[in-house]
This record gives C-alpha cells, sequence and structure tokens, in this order.
C-alpha cells in the first residue's frame, strides 16, 4: 500500500490580487475540490493513508462551508487514514470546530503520538513555536515516518531529528517541493503546496507520494496542481518595433498549457521606435491563457550621441536631462516619461 503527504493546501486562503473576482471565486472552489481529486487519486492508486502535514487552512477563520466539505469527503472514504498535524497557520481551528471527528480522521497532540500500522509506525505532533524531542523514542527496528510542521533551518533544526531511527520526516510549511538527507537512515521531504495561489508561487505543485517496501522508504514528486502559475521573462532589447515584441512574448510562453496562469515581465532596454501596446498584449495573452499579467520592467534605450546634434524638442530635452544632477535611475524615468508625453503629443 502506498501513502500520500501533503501540506499547505491553504484552503480559504486570500489569492493573487490581480485575479478578478469570478477567477478569485473559481480557484477557491479549486483549491478545495483539489482535495477531493487527491482522495480520487488515492483510491485509483492503492493509496489507503494521506498524510497532511499541517496548513490545511489558511488561517483559523475557517468557513462552515470549506469545512463541512473536508470533513464530508474523510466521512465517504473509511478505506483511507487521514493523519493530519497542524501547521502555524490553522492551528486548533480545524479540528475544535468538528462536532464529531470522523474515526478515519487521525489527529495528533502537541506531544509526540504514533500510529502503528502492518509496514511502518507514523509518529505526529501538532504545530508548536519551539518542539521538544526529548519524549521522541521510536522503535529501531520499525519503518519510521514523522509528520510535523516547520522549517528545517530553524524551529526544526536537523540535528534534533539525527540519529532517531527516522526513515522520512513529512514535513510542511516550504511551498516548494524540495527533499534532503539528515543522516544515513533518515530523510526529510517537503511537498510543497497542493497547488500555487500566486506568482510568488510559480512551477509545478503536487504532492509526494510514500512507498514502504520491506524496511525502505520509497518516495517520488508527483505533479498534481491544477492550473501551473508560470513567470516568463522576455529581454526586448532586440524588438523593433511592437510586432517583434509580441511574437517573442508568445514564443516564450509557447510550451505553456493554456490552463494555466502567466506572469510576463518585459525587461530589457528598448527602442525609442517602439510604441507599446501592453494591454492589448494582455488581452491576447488572456485569451490564450486562463490568467496572465504583464509587467513593463523594461526601460528606454538611450544613446546621448544621438542626440548631440538634434535639434528636435525631443533632443533639447534628453540633453538637459542628461546634463542634470539627477541620479542614472531616475534620469532614465525622466527621460522615458517626458519621450513618452513628446511622443503622445506629436511632437
Ligand atoms: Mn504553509
Amino acid at each position: 500500500m502506498k501513502i500520500i503527504h501533503t501540506a499547505d493546501l491553504h484552503l480559504d486562503s486570500v489569492l493573487e490580487t490581480n485575479l478578478n473576482s469570478q477567477i478569485q471565486r473559481d480557484r477557491k472552489r479549486e483549491l478545495l475540490a483539489n482535495f477531493e481529486r487527491l482522495v480520487d487519486y488515492a483510491n485509483k492508486h492503492s493509496v489507503d493513508r494521506i498524510i497532511i502535514a499541517g496548513d490545511l487552512f489558511d488561517s483559523s477563520r475557517i468557513s462552515q462551508k470549506s469545512k463541512a466539505f473536508i470533513v464530508d469527503v474523510i466521512n465517504a472514504n473509511p478505506n483511507i487514514d487521514f493523519l493530519y498535524v497542524t501547521g502555524n497557520h490553522e492551528e486548533d481551528s480545524f479540528i475544535n470546530n468538528i462536532n464529531t471527528i470522523p474515526e478515519n480522521l487521525k489527529t495528533f497532540s502537541k506531544k509526540f503520538e504514533t500510529y502503528s500500522y502492518s509496514d511502518c509506525d507514523i509518529t505526529g505532533i501538532n504545530y508548536t513555536d519551539k518542539y521538544d524531542f526529548t519524549d521522541l523514542n521510536l522503535k529501531e527496528d520499525r519503518v519510521n515516518i514523522l509528520i510535523i510542521h516547520g522549517d528545517i533551518n530553524t524551529n526544526l533544526h536537523a540535528s534534533f531529528l539525527k540519529d532517531r531511527y527516522i526513515d522520512y520526516v513529512a514535513l510542511g510549511h516550504i511551498h516548494k517541493y524540495t527533499r534532503g538527507n539528515i543522516d544515513d537512515r533518515t530523510e526529510y521531504v517537503y511537498p510543497g503546496c497542493l497547488e500555487g495561489r500566486g506568482f510568488d508561487e510559480c512551477g509545478e505543485k503536487g504532492f509526494s507520494l510514500i512507498e514502504v517496501i520491506g524496511n525502505k522508504i520509497k518516495s517520488e514528486f508527483v505533479p498534481f496542481a491544477q492550473r501551473v502559475l508560470h513567470e516568463v521573462i522576455v529581454d526586448i532589447s532586440d524588438c523593433e518595433n511592437f510586432v517583434d515584441v509580441k511574437r517573442l512574448v508568445l514564443l516564450k510562453c509557447d510550451d505553456i498549457k493554456e490552463k494555466d496562469m502567466i506572469k510576463v515581465r518585459l525587461v530589457g532596454k528598448y527602442n525609442l521606435d517602439i510604441f507599446k501596446q501592453n494591454e492589448m498584449l494582455s488581452d491576447l495573452l488572456n485569451e490564450k491563457y486562463y490568467f496572465a499579467k504583464i509587467i513593463d520592467d523594461s526601460t528606454l534605450k538611450i544613446n546621448p550621441r544621438d542626440y548631440e546634434n538634434d535639434i528636435s524638442l525631443k533632443g533639447e530635452f534628453i540633453r538637459n536631462v542628461l546634463k542634470s544632477n539627477l541620479s542614472e535611475e531616475d534620469k532614465n524615468q525622466v527621460i522615458e516619461f517626458g519621450i513618452k508625453a513628446l511622443m503622445k503629443e506629436d511632437l
């Protein structure tokens, strides 16, 4: 039998601020529905335990609707054990708000507790700022999984987990899939969040699929997010006009799935002849992809020598800014805004 290790679902969380309200509502629902998709995966792939290593909910304010949905899914799947430790975000608020805790929802406390299965022992502890490991006594001859929420570099220092006969530390807290070794026997895994919520959570998201084979643990990352968030950086320095910019952006996004979400960041120094139509570009991307936004960090390419003998108002303006006492960064900004204003006025 296999075990799913997930964490940081952050249900009921506030999403990426740029999403319109309809998309925000849809995404919230998708995040919640993901939990049921995960259980469907478990049923199809002989998984009989799901470890949730904290931050199932985003805060202690949990909506009745979301809570009921999770409890209903757990109750509807008595063949699967859900082993859940709390994280720093929701603390006890989920457990404390359930009238009757389902029998297959295995909860923990602020002391280490162990559930014994035929293939391994699963021990866990609810979130606290300062974990006390003095009471952690695992059996050397058992395959041991420890569920805990925290940062391996701070409140959960790796040295605490060393030489304790742990085979797999099922962590939560870091939202990107990460694995490493603590000693010859002990491996730790952060599965990352199950779905990216904003552009600070870009890239493939999913869970860790564990299999106990004899006295060894094998695990692999399984991509599972409904939509992946991407940040695409496009250097437009070599573009000659806006059609070029558009083509380059589309080319850079070419292998992204249409159901995904994209943030395009324009960088580089652009030609004075380019008249940007970022909103048009944004419309184009939003037609093709589920959601797209454009951040324009490109700056005007100005070669002062080109304007030494330019007698136009533009030349005069640029020369004046360049010999001013402004910082280089401010000079660039003033020139950019000034030129744009001059161009708009068709001077
Ligand atoms: Mn988290």
